[in-house]
């Protein structure tokens, strides 16, 4: 561990935060901050073992995170004054920070979200091959999240390349841990998950740097999949907002002094010559002030802005109705043979299309839509999933985000509804909270309908949800011919798409073109 290179990324973080304390008042941050000054060594420890390609997803108390891992002090205090020159364009603030480029994922408002992602971003690397690793970031209070549980499940199952970092600092916003869960010990709950688990009582950069190094060593050779690491920490400053909040009584200054005299960044500073630590500090608060600066000069994002990130603009998001002359005249298939030929002929084309969701390798194969296509296209791209509705939505978007091309399955749309906030908050916003850097080119199959008996919670067309969203894509064809194109179009599509399939009309036959073709959304055809 090189001293004086940590020093310097726990300066700069935690000056870069002094002054957002001290500029504060001032109304020029325009978000809201959720500082990260006393839990700086868990991020810098972090991000010193990693290596280039390998990525970070963050929580909405991730300035520490996005500064260890990119160094970006324009892009960060730029964003916080919601300037055009920010990170995320101004669009994302304190809690959306993300740098794609230099590794940085993203970062999500509501707890515990990025979780799944990470989880999608993992599966992603393994699957291309690729040596790297991903590391996510979590609060003590996610690990009360059902999401967390699903994504801990599914990442042991599959062996992912990742690492879970819990920065515990025993509070959620006020309330602490003993109240919230029966059994305070987060790496001992998470060894039940067969994942192998530390705890860190020390808050020191380098033992978090040690054991990060070995489990990132271990996993890049091939020796081990997730890992989970509990960082015991101190948040110094109120849950939100520049200030001290010792007079709420939920904890005394008292509590919070006992880690300032442990504090990494005089422990490490003190190891460093005089002489030298004074000239990398005259250097961070020159990079520091610069950065302020550039964030005062640079225009606010035009109000045209708003409107843009939305979705990707790309030719197959450009309107079009569909054109084919069939080479095979007078052909006819059923609904659901329609859509399994979809799913066959863009796997074929396109290695970056992988499908999977509850039943889809059961003998019944989604009334035989996905038939087949695992022995025929291999596991690692088809696959059937653990009941974890919103953790496989995530990673669904993870995995987008990362490359791949995933259609999601649901056999009811019904229960489409535990994945609402990663459809809802995550793959409709990502792209316009980034400023753009991110696209998701996802699609979730979603069923509605039955003839019979089914009651009110297997019966619901709850489409219309979906279209006051903006930033989802959502088609519902109703002939053979629109089941083969739309689905095409939507796996072509660079935006997350809500694909609807009636069951009643899955056994329908109509005339059906062999050869691919798409049918873009944009105009309902109208039928009779
Ligand atoms: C899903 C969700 N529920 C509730 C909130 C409100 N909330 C914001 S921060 C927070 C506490 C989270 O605590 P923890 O995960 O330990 O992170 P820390 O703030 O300590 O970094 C809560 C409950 C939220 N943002 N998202």
């Amino acid at each position: 561990m090189n001293q004086e290179k940590i020093y310097r990324s726990l300066y700069l973080i935690r000056r870069a935060e002094e002054e957002v304390v001290r500029i504060y008042p001032t109304d020029k941050i325009k978000s809201p901050v959720h500082l990260s000054i006393g839990q700086e060594a868990v991020s810098v420890g972090v991000c010193e073992a990693l290596q280039a390609g390998d990525t970070v997803f963050g929580t909405y108390r991730s300035h520490a995170l996005y500064l260890a891992k990119t160094g970006d002090l324009k892009g960060f205090f730029a964003e916080l004054y919601g300037k055009a020159t920010g990170c995320c364009k101004g669009k994302g603030g304190s809690m959306h920070l993300a740098n794609v480029s230099e590794g940085m994922m993203g970062t999500s408002a509501v707890v515990a979200t990025t979780i799944p992602q990470a989880v999608g971003c993992a599966y992603a690397a393994k699957h291309r091959g690729e040596q790297t690793v991903v590391v996510v970031f979590m609060g003590d209070g996610a690990a009360e999240e059902g999401t967390f549980h699903e994504s801990l499940n599914f990442a042991a199952i599959k062996q992912l390349p990742l690492i879970f970092i819990c920065e515990n600092n025993l509070l959620a916003i006020h309330t602490h841990q003993n109240q919230r869960q029966h059994v305070a010990d987060i790496s001992g709950m998470v060894r039940g998950y067969g994942i192998p688990s530390e705890r860190i009582d020390t808050n020191d950069t380098a033992s978090i740097h040690a054991c990060v190094t070995a489990a990132a060593a271990a996993i890049r050779a091939g020796q081990g999949g997730p890992v989970f690491v509990e960082c015991m920490t101190c948040r110094w400053k109120e849950h939100v907002g520049p200030g001290d909040d010792f007079d709420l009584g939920y904890r005394s200054a008292k509590d919070v002094q006992e880690w300032k005299d442990s504090d990494d960044l005089k422990v490490i500073g003190g190891k460093i010559l005089t002489e030298r630590r004074t000239q990398i500090e005259a250097e961070v608060e020159q990079e520091i002030q610069a950065a302020i600066r550039f964030a005062e000069e640079s225009p606010f994002p035009d109000v045209a802005q708003l409107y843009t990130d939305v979705f990707k603009e790309s030719a197959a998001t450009k309107l079009e109705p569909a054109s084919i002359t069939p080479s095979t005249p007078g052909r006819e298939i059923g609904f659901a043979d329609a859509v399994r030929e979809a799913l066959d002929q863009e796997m074929s084309r396109d290695k970056t299309v992988i499908v999977f969701g509850l039943d889809v390798d059961d003998p019944k194969a989604i009334l035989g839509t996905t038939r087949d296509l695992a022995q025929e296209y291999g596991t690692d791209r088809v696959f059937g999933t653990p009941l974890a509705e919103d953790a496989m939505t995530g990673a669904a978007i993870g995995m987008a985000v990362a490359g791949l091309r995933p259609v999601h399955i649901h056999i009811r749309m019904d229960f489409l509804m535990l994945a609402m906030n990663q459809l809802v908050n995550i793959a409709a916003k990502s792209r316009y909270t980034f400023g753009g850097q991110v696209s998701v080119p996802l699609v979730v199959r979603a069923m509605i309908g039955r003839s019979w008996g089914q009651g009110a919670q297997h019966s619901q067309a709850l489409h219309s949800f979906f279209m006051h969203v903006p930033g989802l894509k959502v088609v519902a064809p109703s002939t053979p011919y629109d089941a083969k194109g739309c689905l095409i179009a939507a796996i072509r599509d660079d935006n997350p798409v809500i694909y609807v399939e009636h069951r009643l009309v899955h056994y329908q036959n109509g005339p059906v073109p062999e050869e691919a073709y798409e049918v873009r959304p944009g105009k309902a055809r109208i039928a009779a």
